[in-house]
């Protein structure tokens, strides 16, 4: 299949940004199996996520997560991660770990801890006007575990009010992504459960507010590159938390258990225009990895990512459209899984080296002695925050 040069100048241009927590130590609700040299700051993990750019050119952002990376002087942080290579991304907001949020944290019954909920999220804005950061990202466990525990709607209205505070404090440049799951850690009701929730709620507040895609967060079986689709129609998707999933909110690597799923979701994206950095949409991992080697996997991650990518570039998109306007069904469904087959494995390895880097990042990660020297240096590495 011919590869057309456009395509490779996207593969060099493509950003993906990696998540602070994915490189200290994780686990499960069972057990943390701490890892050597993982960072024990922030500082440290922004050198891990400087290494991962480095060894892959796409990779330019890391996003942050207060309070686990919480520093008294955030310009500084900015600062270092300028000298490292790499800019700091979204700030991830944390209310869902505090006791007081037992009940919730913006919908919570108690006014009281509404407030401080809310306050935690201006917080975070003043992180962002530190940084320089665009986006805040809203996750919110809240929710109920049984009938009759709380009202619905009250919490509808009480979580409406609180985006509402938080947006008008964005600045102009800022924006506001809401992402949604499920179900966990509630499981009769969750607040924001889907994409429907989140987007209703985004279009109330204005275009500042855009849903973020948590690939981990369905029931299994739901068809996310629909909901791309209607996203990308509509202009509210803000971003996406790539990751994999085979059972719940896994956090595994993306591409790991459904490398088709995420070709799908990136033809949706590229078929839309909307890859280009200036398209607006943050292609974020959020992921752990709780028995893997952690700056390999994210660099794995990364591959993942352009891999698919890479078939989404090569559908041939005439004969797609013309298959589909002739109602050929096979056809159509022939050019997308011919582009899918396509091993472009050897195309990306050029497009590295024409970038200037080790067409092998996982090859050279090993290779460089970075692992050792972490090993070496670092005594005593940090959770991520969960999972204790
Ligand atoms: C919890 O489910 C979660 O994985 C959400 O996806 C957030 O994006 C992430 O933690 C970081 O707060
Ligand atoms: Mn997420
Ligand atoms: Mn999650």
């Amino acid at each position: 299949m011919a590869v057309p040069t456009a395509a490779r100048a996207t593969l060099a241009q493509q950003r993906i940004e990696t998540p602070s927590w994915a490189y200290a130590n994780s686990g499960t609700r069972f057990k943390v199996f701490a890892q050597p040299g993982v960072p024990r700051d922030p500082w440290e993990k922004i050198a891990d996520a400087a290494t991962v750019h480095r060894l892959t050119g796409v990779a330019p952002t890391v996003a942050l997560h207060i309070p686990w990376d919480r520093v008294e002087d955030y310009a500084k942080l900015s600062a270092y991660a300028a000298e490292q290579g790499v800019e700091l991304g979204a700030i991830n907001s944390n209310v869902f770990q505090d006791p007081d949020y037992k009940l919730g944290s913006v919908t919570n019954p108690d006014a009281r801890i509404r407030r401080k909920a809310i306050d935690h999220l201006l917080e975070c804005v003043d992180v962002m006007d530190a940084t320089g950061s665009r986006d805040l990202k809203l996750w919110f466990s809240d929710g109920t575990n049984y009938p009759g525990q709380d009202n619905i709607r009250a919490r509808q209205d009480r979580l409406a009010e609180a985006l509402r505070e938080v947006y008008d404090r964005l600045g102009d440049d800022q924006r506001m992504l809401l992402e949604y799951k499920l179900f966990e850690p509630a499981f009769y009701t969750t607040d924001v459960p889907d994409w429907g929730t989140s987007y209703a709620h985004c279009v109330e507040l204005g275009e500042k507010a855009t849903v973020c895609i948590d690939t981990g967060h369905h029931a299994p079986g739901t068809n996310i590159e629909f909901i791309v689709a209607f996203l990308l129609r509509a202009n509210k998707l803000g971003a996406f938390d790539f990751n994999s999933r085979f059972y719940a909110d896994d956090d595994l690597m993306v591409g790991a258990a459904d490398p088709f799923q995420l070709f799908r979701i990136m033809y949706e994206i590229v078929s839309a225009g909307a890859l280009a950095p200036e398209a607006g949409i943050a292609f974020m991992l959020d992921q752990c990895h709780n028995i893997e080697a952690k700056i390999p996997a994210i660099i794995r991650s990364v591959l993942n990512v352009q891999e698919a990518t890479a078939k989404a570039l090569l559908v041939d998109a005439d004969a797609l459209a013309a298959a589909q306007r002739s109602g050929d069904v096979l056809g159509a469904n022939a050019v997308l899984m011919d582009a899918y087959a396509t091993d472009v494995r050897p195309l990306l390895r050029e497009v590295r080296a024409d970038m200037g880097i080790d067409p092998d990042p996982i090859a050279a990660y090993h290779a460089s002695g970075y692992q050792k020297r972490i090993e070496a240096d670092r005594v005593g590495g940090t959770q991520a925050g969960w999972g204790a």
